[in-house]
């Protein structure tokens, strides 16, 4: 019997070293030490033994299965170590592999150029108002000293939404809806950037909507240099220190007196080409002296308080200022047109 059991512990330390995986080592845990096992069948026929011998024998197979599951347990560990470093080998990431590249966005030109504008200008004191696109016919046209008779109030020519109410033709009403506010008290100093709309046919320099921004000073002496300064400063910021502005007498119903500003062209320097179509200049906004009338009827008193103005179409100065030759590219998101706007190279992405 003693043979037996010391055979049979022989027997399973070398299984036990032989196992190269954990399933292996169970089967071998199964067979050695599994009820049907072979150590619990030599306790089984113990009864047959003598007196002398039982506790001997009992004390032999609690030793050898003892010793063989300690060995086990040992195996298990190590085999369980064995796995864990397997799966780290297998598992391992490169890290010096160079990362994919994530496609980034940028802002739409209109955006990055309304943005530029209101930073130079708020950089020159002024502060950023908005205000709604549905307007009255009020703020709209009357307030801005346009009378009911106005050309420019011809149905053809707006979305009316009521016979008192239209999406806002420009973005006039904010300043006017500002002064109300400022009850004839200045200084004011805004610009109002924003959408709006026209009943026009959409071609390749007109658009039914489109943005604008306007900029209004009202305060005591402000005088027309004031307004000359201010948009030579806005050229030169916006289309290079080297450019030139000259300013044109023109008419607005919201200015007097009103000019034209004309910034001299970057393409031929001011030699005549096909962009300025000989002309050396390019226009670029309106502006004026606000009208007595409009200061009036937003609570200024135009003997105390005068005030310049302008207004410019963004559309416009991006295309210019990128050699975009249709203004429905801003509208019509192409990502391949939109792309050519960010500030990254946009040839290092996938
Ligand atoms: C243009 C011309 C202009 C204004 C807008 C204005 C606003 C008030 C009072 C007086 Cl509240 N004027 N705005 C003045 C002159 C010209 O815009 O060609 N825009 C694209």
């Amino acid at each position: 019997m003693q043979d037996r059991l010391n055979q049979l512990q022989e027997e399973a330390l070398l299984q036990i070293e032989a196992a190269s995986s954990l399933k292996e080592l169970q089967d071998v845990r199964v067979a050695y030490l599994g009820k049907k096992g072979p150590i619990t069948e030599v306790l089984r026929g113990m009864g047959k033994l003598s007196e002398e011998e039982r506790p001997l024998v009992g004390a032999l197979a609690n030793e050898v299965r003892g010793k063989i599951a300690e060995r086990l347990q040992e195996k298990q560990v190590l085999l369980e170590a064995e796995a864990v470093q397997k799966k780290l080998a297998e598992e391992s990431i490169d890290v010096t592999l160079p990362g994919r590249p994530v496609p980034q966005g940028n802002d739409h030109p209109l955006t990055r150029i309304v943005q530029e504008i209101e930073d130079l200008f708020i950089g020159l004191g002024y502060t950023v108002e908005e205000g709604p696109e549905v307007e009255t016919d009020y703020y709209n046209f009357e307030a801005l000293n346009l009378p009911k008779d106005h050309p420019a109030r011809d149905m053809q020519d707006s979305f009316y939404i009521t016979e008192e109410t239209l999406m806002r033709t420009q973005t006039s009403p904010v300043q006017a809806r500002t002064m109300e506010k400022h009850k004839g008290k200045g200084p004011i100093k805004i610009i109002c950037p924003g959408k709006v709309y026209r009943r026009d046919n959409d071609d390749a320099t007109h658009s039914h909507q489109f943005m604008q921004i306007e900029g209004l000073v009202v305060d005591e002496n402000i005088r027309m240099s004031d307004l000359k300064g201010t948009l030579e400063v806005f050229a030169k910021k916006i289309f290079g220190a080297d450019r030139k502005i000259r300013l044109r007498p023109s008419f607005f119903p919201f200015t007097e007196p009103s000019v034209e500003m004309d910034v001299s062209c970057k393409i031929c320097g001011g030699d005549g080409c096909s962009v300025c179509k000989g002309t050396g200049w390019i226009e670029i906004l309106g502006a004026g002296m606000v009208h007595p009338n409009v200061l009036r009827m937003s609570g200024f008193d135009p003997e105390k308080y005068s005030g310049f103005a302008f207004g410019m179409g963004p559309e416009r100065i991006a295309m210019l200022k990128y050699g975009v030759d249709d203004i429905r590219h801003f509208y019509t998101n192409d990502v391949r047109f939109l792309k050519q706007f960010s500030p990254v190279d946009s040839s290092t992405e996938k």
